[in-house]
C-alpha cells in the first residue's frame, strides 16, 4: 500500500479518525507505524557478517521521527499529506523527545547506530528499556525542580515488543524477565536497517493469587514490582547503599540478557563450537556500566558451556573492547566487593579468576607484592571495573586526542606501560544527518546549492566550500541564514520560556550538562564583569549579547543546582535593568534536551566550550556548533584543540591555561591571592555574598563562594581553575564582541568553520571502531 493511504487507515482502524481530526499523538503514531510497515521487508541481519554490538546505558535518539522519516526518504511525502489536510509539518514538535540518555555519552552512542546504519556496518545497540527517562527540568523562583520524564504517554510506535525472545536473568536474591523491545535503526537512503535492543525488566511471577486471595494485596505483586524497578529510571540515585545495589543490578541485567541474546543466536548457528564466536561478534563496552559482561560471558562459557579458562578468557579478550569517556575519578566505577557478591553471588567467582589470571601475569612480566596494587581487580574491597575492562579486553580507546594521551600518560599509565599497544584513540563524532540535515535545512540546502548533496554521507566534501570563502555573495547568503535561524529560535524561546529575545543580537550559548568542571560558573562571573564594565563604562562599544545556557544537574548535585540558581538571578537583574535594555540579555532555558539542541545550535554566533584544560575528554556540542557555523570560544581541552587544529586557531577563540599549565600551577595555586589582588574577580566572586543576590536562604551561594577560596574537605580552593583563567575569558570574550562588528569577516570565521567540520562526522569515527577495533569494515 502506498505510504500515505497506510496512515489514513491505520488512524481510521486505530482510532476512527481523518486525518483532519486526529490529535498530534494519533497522526504521530500513525505516521509511524505506517514507516514501520514500509520498512519491515528490509529489517533483518545480513547473514555470515560479523556484527559489532554497542553495549551502553544510554541511547539518547532524540526525536526520532522526522530523522527516521528523513532516512527513508519519506520525510516530504509524510510533509505533503499533512499539508494537504491542512495540518502543518511541525506537528510532531509537540510530541516530546524521548531521553533514555544523560548528555555527550548517550547522543554519541546515537549518533554511532546513525553512522553505522548509514554506512552499512552492521552495529546493534544494546541497552535498557527505561520506564522513565531523564528528568524533565523546570525553574520555580530559579531552582532546578524534576519531575518524571513518562516517554510512553506518546505511545511507542518505533518499538516492536518481542516476548518470545525474552530471557531469564538471575540475581542473588532475585529471577526476573528481561523482555526485548527493538527499534529500528534506519541508514540514510533507508538501505541498511540495524536494530536497538532495549530490555525491560519483568516479574516472573506477576500475581501471586493465592497471596491476593488471603487480602494480602502488596505481597500479591511484590515480585512483580520489584522486578519493575530494575528498568524503572536512569542512573537511580545511588547516594545509599540500597541505590548502588539497584545500579549494579540494572547494569548487569541488560549485560546479562544481551549476552544471551546474542549467544542464543550463535548456537543456533554453531551449536557448542564456540571457536568462531569473536570472529562474529565484537562487543564495545560503552564506559565501564556494562563491564560486568566481561565475567558474565566468562561464567556462560565455563559454566553452562564446560569451556576450559583459557579458551573462555581468549574469546573474552578477542570480543571485548572498551571505550572510557572520562577521566572525573566518580566515574571509574567501583564497586564493593560485599555488595557485588550479594547482588551476583554466581558471577564474583569469575571475577576472581580474572583477577587471579592479571596477577599470574604481573608476576611474569616481574610485577611483584605492592607493586601490584594498583592494577588489582579486588583490591581494598572494591572491584575495580575499568581495571577489568582494560585488562580482559583487547583494546581500550579514549575519545579526543588530548584526552587519550592523558588516559596513557598519567591516568592509566601504568595499564598503558604494561599493554601499550591495547590503547587508542577515536576522536568522537557527530552524525551530520541529525545535526544538520535535520535541524538547520536551510543551511543544508545552502551547502547542496554550492557542493551538490554528497556531504550528507561523505562530510569531507564541506572542503570545497572552501574555496568560497572569499565571496562576499557567498558570505551574505550564510549570514541570513543564521538570521533566519535566530528569528525561529527567538518565537520558540517566546513559546517556551515566555521571554522575548533580539534577534539581532549575538547568540553566545553554553548548553551541556551541568558540571564544576564544564564551568559555567565561569561564564556567569564573566557576563557580571561585564555587565559592571558597562555600568561604570569600563567595556565600550559591547555589541548588544545574548547569553544563553542549557543544562539540567543531576538531582543530587547540590553545587550544580547552586550554580543553576546563581544565574537565574543574574538573569533576573540583567533582564530587568532598563540601563542594559538593547544591551544584553540572559536566559537559562528550561528543560534543555535533544530537541532543544536543535534549535539553539544553528542559531548560535559563539560556541562556549571552556572547561578546565584537561577535564572534558571530547565534548561533542562543540562540533555541532561549528558545523552550523559558529566560533568556539573555549579552552585547549577535549576535541577544541582538533577542532581549532582543522579551522584555524585564528577563527576561534581560544584562552586559558593548557593542561601542562595547569599541571605546572597546581602546587603553588592560590586562589585566593588573586581574588584579593584584583579587584573585578573580587567583585564577581562577591555578589554570591554580599547580598546583590538572594538563594532564598539556602546557603548555596556561601557554598560555591567557600569552594572558590577555601576548599572542602574533599578539595582544594578552585579545584577548576576558574579565577586563574577568568581574565584571559573576559579579554577574548571581549574580542569576539569586538570582531563580531566586522560582520562579513566575521561571517567569514564561521564559513570556514563550516567548511572545515568534515573531519568531526561519526561516520569517520564509526568507520575506524569498525576498521581498527572491530574489524567488521
Ligand atoms: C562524556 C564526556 C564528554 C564526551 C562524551 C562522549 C561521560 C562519562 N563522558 O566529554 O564528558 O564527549 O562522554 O564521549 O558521560
Amino acid at each position: 500500500m502506498k505510504f500515505e493511504k497506510e496512515i489514513s487507515s491505520f488512524l481510521e482502524l486505530e482510532y476512527g479518525k481523518t486525518p483532519q481530526d486526529a490529535t498530534p499523538t494519533q497522526l504521530y503514531n500513525a505516521v509511524s507505524k505506517a514507516a514501520m510497515r514500509f520498512l519491515a521487508p528490509s529489517w533483518h541481519k545480513q547473514p555470515g557478517k560479523k556484527r559489532a554490538c554497542y553495549f551502553s546505558a544510554e541511547f539518547l535518539v532524540g526525536r526520532l521521527v522526522y530523522s527516521n522519516l528523513m532516512n527513508l526518504r519519506l520525510l516530504e511525502k509524510c510533509e505533503d499529506y499533512l499539508k494537504q489536510h491542512g495540518i502543518d509539518p511541525a506537528v510532531f514538535e509537540q510530541i516530546e523527545d524521548d531521553a533514555l540518555g544523560n548528555g555527550g555519552l548517550g547522543r554519541l552512542a546515537a549518533c554511532f547506530l546513525d553512522s553505522a546504519a548509514t554506512h552499512n556496518l552492521p552495529l546493534d545497540g544494546y541497552g535498557i528499556r527505561y520506564r522513565y527517562g531523564l528528568f524533565k527540568q523546570y525553574f520555580k523562583d530559579g531552582f532546578q525542580k524534576e519531575t518524571a520524564d513518562d516517554w510512553l504517554r506518546f505511545g511507542d510506535p518505533w518499538s516492536v515488543c518481542r516476548p518470545q525472545e525474552k530471557v531469564m536473568v538471575e540475581f542473588g536474591d532475585q529471577k526476573v524477565w528481561a523482555v526485548p523491545y527493538d527499534m529500528p535503526v534506519i541508514g540514510f537512503g533507508g538501505k541498511t536497517i540495524n536494530t536497538l535492543r532495549l530490555w525491560e525488566a519483568q516479574g516472573v511471577n506477576e500475581f501471586d493469587f493465592d497471596l491476593f486471595n488471603k487480602q494480602q494485596y502488596e505481597l500479591a505483586v511484590k515480585e512483580r514490582d520489584e522486578a519493575e524497578w530494575i528498568s524503572a529510571v536512569l542512573y537511580p540515585n545511588d547516594d545509599t547503599p540500597q541505590g548502588k545495589r539497584l545500579r549494579l543490578k540494572q547494569q548487569y541485567f541488560f549485560s546479562s540478557a544481551s549476552l544471551q541474546s546474542i549467544l542464543r543466536e550463535y548456537v543456533a548457528r554453531h551449536g557448542e563450537d564456540f571457536s568462531f564466536f569473536s570472529q562474529e561478534y565484537a562487543i564495545q563496552l560503552n564506559d565501564t556500566h556494562p563491564t560486568v559482561s566481561i565475567p558474565e560471558l566468562l561464567r556462560i562459557l565455563m559454566g553452562e558451556y564446560h569451556l576450559p579458562f583459557d579458551q573462555a578468557f581468549t574469546i573474552v579478550k578477542d570480543t571485548f573492547a572498551y571505550t572510557n569517556h572520562t577521566i572525573m575519578a566518580e566515574a571509574l566505577e567501583k564497586w564493593d566487593v560485599n555488595l557485588f557478591v550479594s547482588v551476583l553471588p554466581s558471577v564474583y567467582p569469575y571475577v576472581v579468576m580474572i583477577d587471579d589470571s592479571l596477577k599470574r601475569e604481573l608476576r611474569s612480566c616481574g610485577i611483584l607484592g605492592g607493586d601490584q596494587e594498583k592494577y588489582k581487580i579486588v583490591c581494598t574491597n572494591m572491584v575495580h571495573m575499568a581495571r577489568m575492562a582494560i585488562y580482559a579486553t583487547h583494546s581500550t580507546n579514549g575519545v579526543a586526542r588530548i584526552h587519550t594521551e592523558i588516559l596513557k600518560d598519567r591516568v592509566l599509565h601504568e595499564w598503558f606501560s604494561l599493554y601499550p599497544d591495547r590503547f587508542n584513540n577515536k576522536t568522537n563524532g557527530i552524525t551530520q544527518r541529525r545535526w544538520l540535515a535535520l535541524c538547520n535545512r536551510p543551511l543544508a540546502d545552502f551547502i547542496t546549492q554550492k557542493i551538490g548533496d554528497g556531504w550528507i554521507t561523505d562530510l569531507d566534501q564541506l572542503e570545497r566550500l572552501r574555496p568560497l570563502a572569499d565571496d562576499s555573495t557567498v558570505l551574505a547568503q550564510f549570514m541570513e541564514i543564521k538570521a533566519e535561524k535566530k528569528k525561529e529560535l527567538c518565537a520558540y524561546i517566546k513559546e517556551q520560556e515566555g521571554v522575548q529575545l533580539c534577534a539581532d543580537f549575538i547568540f553566545d550559548v553554553q548548553i551541556k550538562r551541568l558540571h564544576e568542571y564544564k564551568r559555567q560558573l565561569l561564564n556567569a562571573f564573566c557576563i557580571l564583569d561585564i555587565y559592571f564594565g558597562l555600568k561604570d563604562g569600563r567595556v565600550k562599544d559591547f555589541y548588544p549579547t545574548v547569553f544563553l545556557f542549557g543544562a539540567k544537574a543531576a538531582p543530587g548535585y547540590y553545587r550544580a543546582k547552586g550554580i543553576i540558581k546563581f544565574i537565574n538571578e543574574i538573569a533576573r537583574l540583567i533582564n530587568g535593568d532598563p540601563k542594559m535594555k538593547g544591551k544584553m540579555q540572559v536566559l537559562f532555558v528550561q528543560n534543555y534536551n535533544v530537541s532543544y539542541a536543535q534549535k539553539l545550535i544553528p542559531a548560535a554566533d559563539i560556541s562556549e566550550q571552556i572547561s578546565t584544560a584537561g577535564t572534558e575528554a571530547s565534548g561533542t556540542s562543540n562540533m555541532k556548533f561549528m558545523l552550523n557555523g559558529a566560533v568556539t570560544l573555549g579552552t585547549l581541552d577535549g576535541a577544541n584543540i582538533e577542532i581549532v587544529e582543522r579551522a584555524g586557531e585564528e577563527n576561534n577563540y581560544i584562552f586559558g591555561a593548557t593542561v601542562q599549565e595547569i599541571e605546572e600551577a597546581r602546587d603553588s595555586y592560590h586562589p585566593k591571592k588573586l581574588y584579593e589582588e584584583n579587584p573585578r574577580i573580587k567583585r564577581v566572586v562577591d555578589t554570591l555574598i554580599d547580598g546583590t543576590f538572594s538563594d532564598g536562604k539556602t546557603g548555596m551561594f556561601k557554598e560555591l563562594y567557600d569552594s572558590l577560596l577555601e576548599g572542602a574537605d574533599w578539595h582544594k580552593a578552585d579545584q577548576y581553575y576558574l579565577l586563574l583563567d577568568f581574565i584571559p575569558y573576559c579579554e577574548q570574550r571581549l574580542k569576539v564582541n569586538r570582531d563580531y562588528a566586522d560582520r562579513l569577516s566575521f561571517t567569514r570565521k564561521c564559513f570556514l568553520n563550516t567548511a572545515n567540520a568534515g573531519k568531526f562526522s561519526s561516520d569517520r569515527t564509526i568507520m575506524e571502531y569498525a576498521n581498527e577495533i572491530w574489524d567488521i569494515g
